[in-house]
């Protein structure tokens, strides 16, 4: 390990953290080193984890390719004219939009595909046997064999969402066998923000521990900002290129046609869009499956495709011409999320007809995808309360023989907008323990309005809880190194490396000082919960002291006999005010006014 740290402006969320890099031959994977106070010497050495926020860019100039040395080394890519050079802007030229007025000074590299007749997927490779750069960096990055890594991409049980025309990604792995990963939602829509804000709410989410970033942008200079993310993100950029087609079509759904979508989906492909979301489940059959539902189709692809299907009577060009899209598809390493367009949208609308016929369509759809060795991961809900959850993941992963679930949520009731990031991370950590491998993340402001800064933050740093609950849940091998970490610090009152351990170190500390400002506080040995006297991890550290524990704290507030003095006070005090543990209610509030 090599301790890197003046090459890039980083982006780290403390001072504790800092970029470091896992090495092995040519590989460096970049890590996020916590120093800890480590006195005496080797009593707690620094943490390193994995991170997501890759070794930061600047916004006019891009992240360095990382990849591009390895897939053209491959020899089976060529350069072309892409179809970025027919378009007015190739979106590279400025932002154009507001406060930030920047030129593009980075590279512009003409987009690849493969040379006529070659297969380029990670997942081809994984099913010839082959080893790519892309799947060692994986298994150094998830600390596991990279045989593992290989075995389930062949399988179609885990995919690597690597564009070739996105080289500047570092490598990650969507499986149940991995950790489990989350996507943090961006995009502008209408006039809300400009390119260099969404630049920014990329970094931002990456930096908080988004694994993967979907822009979901709609409006103006859609493609220059889908530009600017691509080449500034470290992590895998997804997208529903039917928003970006509805938009060719003035917003009609009905004149939407698979040539239109399908010149989209090229334009996406050639920037490096790495995966999207397709929904061609929705089979005009199965749209009146709906009619009865409580909310009908919350998809906005979902019901664009259906409104297209009942307009025109036909079936859903996505299914009819998705071996075609499979081609595409193939020529530049890109995956399927296959949406699920008739997701329930209401709890009462969970695990009906529509949404299990749709998935059944999806299943068939997935075994297509792999035969033109084209990875995939397959979407899934929504609203569902939580004893419907685990149906949805077991019968996802029978159907669709393993491939990747990736979920939106679950949210577990319907009573709480305002909240939904919790209602919603309630059921994905119940998904996820049951084999779920991605968690879409929900904000506080799902059904009422667009994420701002704030609720990016708080949902992905809600989901990193949920994908973690979930990973020490399943036992995955090591997840429970930083809670041990964290919950050594708690007890031996090394509070700052407490606050360094956490996911949000910053509101870890702030939420102390509030009540424990003055610096002496943050090496007191106790907390504002219990006190100076009754702090129960004072008391259990007092009685190793005593007893000969592991333990050897240095200075105690008070001896064991003071402090068990103070125990029995308090008992007396208990008995005498009649030893009930809930005072009763002084009147009934039934009733009352
Ligand atoms: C994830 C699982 N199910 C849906 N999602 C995400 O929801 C999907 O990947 C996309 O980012 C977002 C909106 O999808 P619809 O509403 O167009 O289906
Ligand atoms: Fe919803």
């Amino acid at each position: 390990m090599s301790a890197d740290l003046s090459e890039h402006h980083t982006a780290q969320n403390h001072p504790s953290h800092t970029l470091d890099h896992l090495e092995e031959g040519e590989l460096r994977v970049p890590v996020t080193r916590i120093a800890l106070d480590d006195s005496p010497e080797g009593a707690n050495p620094d943490f390193v984890t994995y991170r997501t926020a890759g070794p930061g860019s600047d916004p006019i100039r891009g992240l360095p390719p990382l990849r591009a040395d390895w897939v053209s080394g491959r020899g089976d890519v060529e350069t072309y004219q892409g179809r970025g050079r027919e378009l007015s802007d190739d979106g590279r030229s400025a932002v154009r939009r507001g406060a930030a007025s920047a030129e593009w000074q980075g590279a512009k590299p003409e987009p690849r595909r493969a040379v006529y007749g070659r297969r380029i997927t990670q997942m081809h490779y994984a099913k010839a046997g082959v080893i790519t750069q892309e799947m060692r960096f994986v298994a150094l990055r998830e600390d596991c064999d990279v045989e593992l890594v290989r075995s389930e991409v062949a399988a179609g049980r885990a995919i690597i969402p690597n564009n070739i025309n996105h080289p500047e990604s570092e490598p990650m792995i969507i499986g149940k066998a991995f950790l489990v990963k989350i996507n943090a939602n961006i995009g502008n829509s209408a006039v809300t923000s400009s390119i260099a804000e969404e630049v920014d709410k990329m970094q931002w989410a990456t930096r908080w521990g988004a694994d993967t970033v979907m822009d979901l942008s709609t409006g103006d200079d859609i493609h220059t900002t889908r530009e600017w993310i691509i080449r500034n993100s470290p992590v895998p950029i997804g997208t529903v290129p039917i928003y970006q087609a509805l938009e060719k079509v003035n917003g009609d759904a009905s004149a939407l046609s698979w040539e239109i979508f399908r010149d989209t989906v090229i334009e996406q492909c050639e920037q490096g869009v790495d995966y999207m979301t397709i929904h061609a489940g929705v089979l005009l059959r199965y749209v009146p499956l709906t009619a009865n539902r409580v909310t009908g189709i919350v998809s906005r692809g979902g019901s664009i495709m259906a409104g297209w299907c009942l307009a025109h009577h036909q079936e859903n060009f996505l299914y009819t011409h998705f071996d075609e899209l499979c081609e595409i598809f193939a020529q530049y390493d890109v995956a399927f999320s296959l949406g699920d367009g008739l997701r329930p949208g209401a709890t009462a609308d969970a695990n009906d007809a529509a949404q299990f016929a749709e998935l059944d369509t999806l299943a068939e759809l997935t075994a297509r995808a792999w035969e033109f060795d084209v990875q995939v991961m397959v979407e899934g809900p929504g609203h569902i309360p939580f004893h419907l959850v685990r149906e949805n993941v077991e019968r996802q992963q029978e159907l669709c023989k393993g491939a990747p679930f990736y979920t939106l949520g679950p949210l577990v009731t319907d009573i709480a907008p305002g909240y939904d990031h919790v209602t919603s991370a309630i059921g994905a950590t119940e998904i996820a323990r049951y084999g779920t491998a991605m968690l879409c993340y929900v904000t506080p402001k799902e059904h009422l309005g667009l994420p701002n800064k704030d609720d990016v933050k708080t949902g992905v740093v809600t989901y990193k809880i949920a994908a973690h609950a979930a990973d020490l849940a399943k036992g995955h091998p090591g997840a429970h190194l930083r809670d041990d970490a964290l919950s050594k610090a708690r007890f031996e009152f090394r509070w700052k490396d407490q606050f360094s351990l956490s996911l949000d170190p910053a509101t870890a500390e702030a939420f102390h000082d509030e009540t424990l400002p003055a610096e002496p506080a943050k090496t007191a040995h106790f907390c504002s919960m219990c006190g100076p006297k009754f702090c129960s991890m004072r008391i259990s550290q007092d009685i190793r002291a005593e007893f000969g524990g592991a333990t050897e704290q240095a200075t105690l507030v008070a001896s064991i006999e003071e402090m068990q003095a103070g125990l029995r006070a308090k008992s007396a005090e208990f008995i005498a005010a009649g030893a009930e543990i809930y005072q009763p209610r002084e009147k009934d509030p039934i009733g009352a006014p």
